[in-house]
């Protein structure tokens, strides 16, 4: 059932993503091939894709963590494949917050279907009232978790964590207890588990890369940065020859936005752009 003929609703996700209010421009696409594997290998330690040499700095004995930005009625990104113990952290990522989301587990105690795994806990963030709000959950029950925004699930905002196996009662079709907009942009398991799921766990390392500076620890973002950068160093090369010049030229601005204005006294917002940049791009990429 998960296959192509859903591509069009991915299509019009990802241009909902690209309307006024993103920072940049359209970036040229790539095919998601080069792409995963270039981006695929700088990030490699959470991504094990043929090919890419092993790096295992970033990856964390206790688990992984992975961040989920709220935006303008999307979670960003929508979907994330974790390893038991790995930990999910949600930031109200607007500079306004006129319309509070919530990240709410499918639960019969919280007024849904059961949508995550038997005997998982039931749980919610309750409403983010402020920017750079957090709410952390660490994911301890192998299935599928499904969640969503309380006030905006009508209006498609809704996610998915996939730990380990797809299992569960989120394993039911989206259409049991999902609204009809949130079923139209719900990834797929097999989604998940193939290119588009490792582009969403690549923007929530990215995410990850950022959350410290939202929340006015530069020492920290720039630690994370620097430890991102000196792989990406050590394979951009490689990468950036398997790219036409437009692409290695966006991919490398991009690159180079983030790590001068990481390392410069400067306002976090270029960063925070060119981060919206990178992950834009690898978004449009995972679909194509
Ligand atoms: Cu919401």
């Amino acid at each position: 059932m998960n296959t192509r003929q859903n591509d069009g609703f991915w299509k019009m996700k990802t241009l909902s993503h690209s309307q006024p209010g993103e920072a940049g421009s359209p970036l040229p696409l790539l095919s998601r091939r080069r792409l995963l594997w270039g981006i695929g290998c700088l990030s490699a330690g959470v991504l094990l894709l043929p090919g890419c040499k092993q790096i295992s700095s970033l990856a964390q004995a206790e688990g992984q963590t992975y961040v989920v930005e709220l935006k303008d009625f999307f979670f960003d990104p929508i979907g994330l494949t974790l390893k038991r113990a790995d930990t999910v952290i949600w930031i109200e990522a607007r500079e306004q917050v006129k319309t509070p989301h919530t990240a709410t587990a499918y639960h019969p105690n919280l007024d849904k279907v059961l949508r995550i795994p038997e005997g998982a806990p039931a749980w919610d963030s309750g409403f983010f009232e402020e920017p750079d709000q957090t709410f952390t959950h660490t994911f301890q029950t192998r299935g599928i978790h499904d969640y969503f925004c309380i006030p905006h699930e009508d209006s498609g905002m809704v996610g998915r964590i996939l730990v380990e196996t797809p299992t569960g009662p989120g394993a039911q079709p989206l259409s049991v207890g999902i609204s009809a907009a949130g079923q139209s942009v719900m990834p797929f398991v097999d989604e998940l588990q193939g290119a588009p799921g490792e582009v969403f766990n690549v923007q929530g390392r990215l995410n990850a890369v950022m959350l410290p500076w939202r929340l006015q620890d530069r020492t920290e973002a720039l630690a994370r940065w620097k430890t991102l950068l000196a792989e990406i160093e050590t394979l951009l090369p490689q990468f950036l020859t398997q790219l036409s010049q437009a692409d290695r030229q966006a991919v490398a601005a991009n690159i180079t936005t983030l790590n001068d204005t990481l390392n410069a006294e400067t306002s976090l917002f270029p960063a925070l752009a060119a981060v919206d940049d990178l992950k834009l791009f690898l978004e449009q990429l995972a679909y194509a």
